[in-house]
């Protein structure tokens, strides 16, 4: 995990981002400023903003009304999908009779929080409500037709993305697309849908959303590709491709992630990671969600990132413990890689002169933790490391140290100039920063 402090210039990054005291302060105290200090994010909308990224959450109407659930919820993410609320059984549970109610809860909610609502899903394969499931033919695509527009229509303005047609294509190696009811009314479904879905919401984002998507190497991965890349040329209505990263032991994060986001935005449409969730616990479990905020810091149109449910408890596969806060409301460890992941941002060039300074975090034990220093740019160096909170100064190695609480100095003792920090906790997980000045 790395702090990057000096911070290219980033889209969306504005000064409010940036203590103004904080920075006088470096500048004041180098006499030298070699170039201004990143501000860390504290909670994961403020880190992902820092790029001009979004970090959101499936949201369920039914947990609105619980405080634990809503104040994490309001506090940590900016974007919203309603979990079941806004898919067809729930909006059309009868023909042509729409119930927006569910859906209208969770729209109404972001909205009066200043969160933004990512649409899912007008057109699937799966929770089709009875009477859906027994036709076929025009009818149906007569019918699914009509549900894509009266839904946009009802929601018109009001969402960010839509996630139109959902995990159309097969799993396993075929490249086919899935068999269904849909998939029988004919192979031009999809673009249908979307161009119903544009007709009737142009400002939303169209996205295509789909499992199983995200190593580069499979033959789902591909599929969707040139179903991506044919609708680009003929000027079929998409703008977006979502990944919904459901992981487990089965299914790993792939190490070609940025690799397969890349190649789709390369394409000419944002990408976006809706619906994550990393079966485990523990440093493995966090190293995985590390990996998948670097992916997508990695390609500039990957937008953002939303987790599928708030706490474990809150998540359809709840025995996986997948989320990013225990049953509790705890932030559990893959918060803190996460979020650190977001603070670090992408990669970019050290200033020209000076030097600069990466924080990573290392051994991890219930009351304090390791945090290694690299310093590259100049040998002759001072550090400042702003602790979180009231993390005090356990040990130090490989530089000479002082200060115990608050902002720690750190000068080269003659071993290079890599050092680290053991810091005890006192109630703080999150890593510190850092800013490097030369001498
Ligand atoms: O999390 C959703 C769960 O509450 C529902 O019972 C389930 C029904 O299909 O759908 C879950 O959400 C799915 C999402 O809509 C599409 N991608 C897979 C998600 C997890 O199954």
């Amino acid at each position: 995990m790395m702090t990057r402090t000096f911070a290219p210039p980033r889209r969306g990054r504005t000064l409010r981002a940036i203590s103004l005291a904080t920075l006088a302060a470096v500048v004041l105290s180098t006499g030298v400023a070699v170039t201004s200090a990143q501000a860390a994010g504290s909670t994961l909308q403020a880190a992902a903003a820092e790029s001009g990224r979004y970090f959101g959450t499936a949201i369920a109407a039914n947990k609105l009304s619980e405080t634990a659930y809503t104040t994490i919820a309001n506090r940590e993410f900016n974007m919203v999908t309603a979990e079941n609320e806004m898919k067809l059984d729930a909006t059309e549970p009868n023909q042509n009779q729409f119930n927006f109610t569910n859906g209208d809860r969770i729209v109404s909610w972001a909205r009066s929080n200043g969160k933004q609502v990512r649409g899912h899903t007008l057109a699937w394969h799966s929770q089709q409500p009875g009477w859906m499931q027994n036709m076929s033919g025009s009818a149906l695509r007569s019918a699914m037709l009509n549900h894509v527009t009266q839904v946009a229509t009802h929601y018109r303005g009001q969402i960010h993305s839509w996630d139109v047609v959902n995990e159309a294509f097969a799993d396993g190696s075929s490249g086919a697309r899935r068999d269904s009811n849909l998939q029988r009314t004919g192979n031009d479904w999809i673009e249908a849908a979307f161009r119903a879905a544009r007709a009737a919401d142009p400002n939303a984002k169209l996205c295509y959303n789909d499992y199983n998507t995200d190593n580069w190497s499979h033959a789902k991965t591909q599929a969707v590709y040139n179903m991506v890349r044919d609708f680009k040329s003929r000027g079929v209505p998409i703008d977006c491709v979502g990944f919904q990263a459901h992981f487990n032991s089965g299914n790993p994060v792939p190490s070609n992630y940025h690799t397969t986001l890349g190649n789709f935005a390369a394409l000419g449409v944002d990408v976006q990671i809706t619906e994550l969730d990393i079966a485990g616990s523990g440093t493995s479990q966090a190293e995985q969600y590390r990996g998948i905020v670097q992916a997508c810091l990695a390609v500039s149109r990957c937008t953002g990132i939303s987790v599928w449910g708030v706490r474990d408890s809150d998540s359809w596969r709840s025995g996986d413990t997948p989320l990013l806060f225990d049953g509790n409301g705890n932030k559990k460890l893959a918060y803190n890689y996460t979020l650190d992941a977001l603070n670090a941002g992408g990669t970019g060039n050290p200033p020209t002169g000076g030097c600069t300074v990466t924080v990573t975090r290392a051994e991890e034990w219930s009351d304090r933790f390791n945090v290694s220093l690299a310093v590259s740019g100049s040998s002759a160096w001072r550090v400042s490391v702003q602790l979180q909170g009231s993390q005090s100064l356990q040990n130090s190695w490989n530089a000479t140290v002082s200060g115990s609480t608050g902002t720690l100095t750190a000068v080269p003792n003659g071993n290079g100039n890599s050092f680290g920090i053991t810091l005890y906790k006192n109630g703080n997980t999150n890593l510190p920063t850092a800013t490097c000045s030369t001498t």
